[in-house]
């Protein structure tokens, strides 16, 4: 058994009895996720994590949910990280299953075909920062407290945080945060690009919320395209991503969708979109 045969680990699903730890509610096409661990800050053992690479996988294939929001319960935490307890037995075998199974999520995350957009309420450390890098948008409460403080545990981040972190902001604060384990605020998340807004904590859903709903009202076909290109801008060659964006480009013009947006356009009205 993964989680070993330590007394300690197996009181987690006890103590927590059957309660859903992923919340998923649905709100005018878009689905909220929310880790539901307030009491380890929403930290993510094996049960938590398995449920929310569950969920996301099904969200992925939902033609009805047209962005995914991802949070944490609570007004503590977005993800304190992976559960340092759970990881505490793991041998190298199960840490690597462990890697993969946060890196499946993580990629779910950044691939699937909808929009996803971190609401960051409170510490999103580790394995939390990493979930909420994966994600296309990220909001933040200006209490939240992000970084990558594996190093401190003598590990490093596991689920894609040394190349996503990079790429969201620079190489030298990604190493920087990586190196030292310094956490930062809200505010020099922003500074650094590592949020894309700060708002006051009681604003944070609403916030993300409008962001969403606006996002849901959008052709779903654009989006996905805009997002699959937007993933390759910074690997592989440059010239075929380019060449990529353009046959996209001209695929789209076969879809309801673009004529509904342009011809609106035209008539001066507001496009309905529908997928196709
Ligand atoms: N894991 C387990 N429990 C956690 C937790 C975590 N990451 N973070 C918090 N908790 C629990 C605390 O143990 C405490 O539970 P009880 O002791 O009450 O049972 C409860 O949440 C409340 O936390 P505190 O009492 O500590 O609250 P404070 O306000 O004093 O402090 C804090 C808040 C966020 C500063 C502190 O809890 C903290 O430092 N937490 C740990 C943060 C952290 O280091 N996160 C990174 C985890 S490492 C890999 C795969 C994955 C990863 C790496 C490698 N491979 C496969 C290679 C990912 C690694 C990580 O995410």
């Amino acid at each position: 058994h993964p989680r070993g045969a330590d007394g300690r680990h197996r009181r987690v699903p006890a103590r927590e009895g059957s309660r859903q730890l992923i919340d998923v509610r649905h709100e005018g096409g878009a689905a909220v996720v929310t880790v539901d661990r307030p009491d380890a800050l929403n930290a993510l053992d094996l049960e938590t994590l398995t449920a929310l690479r569950d969920q996301l996988r099904r969200l992925s294939e939902d033609v009805d949910t047209k962005v995914v929001v991802l949070t944490g319960a609570g007004d503590r935490a977005f993800i304190a990280g992976a559960d340092i307890k759970y990881m505490s037995g793991l041998d190298v075998e199960q840490a690597k299953a462990w890697g993969e199974l946060g890196h499946e999520a993580a990629r779910l995350l950044e691939t699937m075909p909808q929009p996803t957009i971190a609401a960051i309420n409170g510490f999103a450390l580790g394995g939390g920062c990493e979930l909420a890098l994966a994600c296309d948008l990220r909001y933040a409460s200006s209490k939240a407290k992000l970084g990558q403080p594996e190093i401190n545990l003598g590990i490093i981040p596991g689920w894609g945080g040394t190349q996503r972190l990079a790429r969201a902001t620079t190489l030298g604060f990604a190493k920087e945060l990586i190196l030292t384990g310094r956490t930062v605020g809200a505010d020099e998340a922003l500074e650094r690009g590592l949020v894309n807004a700060v708002t006051e904590p009681e604003d944070l859903l609403p916030r993300v919320m409008e962001t969403a709903l606006q996002l849901a009202a959008k052709s779903p076909l654009a989006l996905e395209a805009a997002k699959q290109a937007i993933n390759r801008a910074l690997s592989g060659d440059h010239a075929e991503n380019l060449a990529r964006e353009s046959d996209r480009f001209g695929e789209l013009f076969a879809s309801e969708d673009a004529k509904e947006g342009l011809t609106a356009f035209a008539e001066k009205r507001e496009p309905k979109f529908v997928g196709r």
